[in-house]
C-alpha cells in the first residue's frame, strides 16, 4: 500500500524536564522510532511559565494548574513532532495513562516513571489538540517533510 506523507497524521510529543534531567531522551525517541513513527520536528526549548500557561489553558481552573506549569517552565522541554498512521493515539498508548501508578508496564509512563506530577513525557490526545500544540511549539518551516527509505516496509 502507498501512502503519501501527506496523508500522514501528525502529533505533539514533548519530554518534559525531569524525563530530560534524567537521562530519559535517547529511550523515549527510541520507542516512537522503533515503532516506525517518523520524526519531523525537534528542538529543546526552556519554555516561560507565560507558554507554559498557553500550553495547558485547558486545564486552567484545575489546583494543580501553577504547580504544573512552574514544572514545565523549570527547564529544557524537548519539544517534537511524530508522524505516522494512528500517531495520535497510538503515540498516547505508548506514553501510557498520566498518573504513572495506573500505568501499564511496557509503557513509557509505567515503566519510568512514579508520580503524576512527574510524568516525563507530554502527548497531544486528540486532532485538534494535536494541531493546536504543534502551532503552539513550532513555526511551519521547522516542520520538515521527508521520504524515510523504511517508509515502504512499514506501509
Ligand atoms: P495527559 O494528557 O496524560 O498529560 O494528562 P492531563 O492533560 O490530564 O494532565 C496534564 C498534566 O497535568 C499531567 F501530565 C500531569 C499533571 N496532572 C497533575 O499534576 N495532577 C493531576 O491530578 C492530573 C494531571
Amino acid at each position: 500500500k502507498e501512502v503519501h506523507a501527506a496523508e500522514l497524521e501528525r502529533t505533539f510529543i514533548a519530554i518534559k524536564p525531569d524525563g530530560v534531567q534524567r537521562g530519559l531522551i535517547s529511550e523515549i525517541i527510541s520507542r516512537f522510532e522503533r515503532k516506525g513513527y517518523k520524526l519531523v520536528a525537534i528542538k529543546l526549548v526552556v519554555p516561560t511559565k507565560e507558554f507554559a500557561q498557553q500550553h495547558y489553558h485547558d486545564l486552567k481552573e484545575r489546583p494543580f494548574f501553577n504547580g504544573l506549569c512552574d514544572f514545565l517552565s523549570s527547564g529544557p522541554v524537548l519539544a517534537m513532532v511524530w508522524e505516522g498512521e494512528g500517531v495520535i493515539t497510538y503515540g498516547r498508548k505508548l506514553i501510557g495513562a498520566t498518573d504513572p501508578q495506573k500505568s501499564e508496564p511496557g509503557t513509557i509512563r509505567g515503566d519510568l516513571a512514579v508520580i503524576v506530577g512527574r510524568n516525563i513525557i507530554h502527548g497531544s490526545d486528540g486532532p485538534e489538540t494535536a494541531k493546536d500544540e504543534i502551532s503552539l511549539w513550532f513555526s511551519p518551516s521547522e516542520l520538515v517533510s521527508y521520504v524515510n527509505d523504511a517508509e515502504k516496509w512499514i506501509y
